[in-house]
């Protein structure tokens, strides 16, 4: 059996799942997302990608046609149908299709997709050696103009700073803000360890508020560390003892270099090491971790 894709309550055949070219989605990025995973049948933190993508739905004045209940029971539904233990699952809402110009009110019924694939992991390799990246040229969007808060289906502006980074040899790239502060990278939040304190840009800076990060953050404080959510500068990251990034496809992976700048001694640090470990075998459900 082929992949089955959910859109709105029906469940299609992957070369069958199709909507509208009309659709607003298309047209103008007009729409939200989410990333999500399921490890071993579990699927992780899904309440809070679910108020998230609530959150970024009500910021861009979109009606999601179904409770936050009927959307959590259809995601379980699409792993369930698919048979799919560890997956990753991309939860789509658009604004629908409508008439050729920007206007929402000319659209009607917004589309919910669901498509649950099979995960594809970075090379184990990259979490043994780190990962190395450059600062991306383009900026993180302005909060005024479309707030990164927001996990919109408009994701250019990080596709740019990733041809950026992918030019240079380097799988991520860091973003600053409109201020020249560290925001995060193109689909991963970042962290610091300097003299045994984390450190992590706040929300403020203008950044998604990853599910991932706010995990690292509770793993670390609930085992005694100190984690500082500030503005942060380049110059933090070059003179840092350790730095990694954290995301629902990375989950916690070594950071080494950045501007062909070793961090630390350019190799994994002792902390990013035991926050992967614990990040790892608490997603999985070993609660001993
Ligand atoms: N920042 C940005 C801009 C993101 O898009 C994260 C941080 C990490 O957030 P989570 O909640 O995942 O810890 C993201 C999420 C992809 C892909 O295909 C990337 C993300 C999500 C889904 C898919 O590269 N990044």
């Amino acid at each position: 059996m082929s992949l089955q894709i959910y859109i709105g309550g029906k469940f299609y055949d992957k070369a069958d799942a199709k909507i509208s070219v009309y659709d607003h989605g298309l047209l103008y990025g007009d729409g939200v997302f989410e990333g999500i995973r399921a490890y071993n049948g579990r699927v992780f933190r899904l309440e809070q990608h679910v108020d998230r993508l609530f959150d970024s739905a009500r910021a861009i004045h979109l009606t999601i046609p179904m409770t936050k209940a009927e959307v959590i029971a259809a995601v379980e539904k699409t792993l369930a149908i698919n048979g799919l233990k560890d997956a990753y699952v991309r939860l789509i809402v658009t604004r629908g299709a409508g008439s050729l110009g920007l206007d929402p009110r000319k659209t009607s019924d917004p589309q919910v997709i669901i498509i649950a694939d099979s995960i594809q992991l970075y090379p184990e390799e990259l979490y043994e050696h780190g990962l190395k990246i450059i600062t991306a040229g383009t900026i993180r969007n302005h909060p005024a103009a479309l707030n990164p808060r927001i996990k919109s289906l408009n994701y250019l502006n990080n596709i740019l700073a990733k041809i950026e980074g992918t030019n240079a040899g380097c799988l991520e790239a860091l973003m600053l803000n409109h201020q020249g502060q560290v925001a995060e990278c193109t689909g991963d939040n970042l962290f610091i360890v300097k003299q045994g304190v984390i450190h992590t840009p706040s929300i403020d800076s203008g950044i998604l508020e990853g599910i991932t990060r706010a995990a690292v953050i509770e793993i670390a404080r609930s085992i005694g560390l100190t984690v500082v959510e500030r503005a942060m500068d380049r110059h933090d990251i070059y003179t840092a003892d350790e730095c990694f990034l954290t995301g629902t496809a990375a989950e916690v992976i070594p950071c080494v270099e950045l501007d062909g700048r070793p961090i630390g001694d350019g190799r994994p640090g002792p902390v990013t090491r035991d926050l992967r470990r614990r990040f790892h075998a608490y997603v999985r459900g070993d609660q001993s971790a």
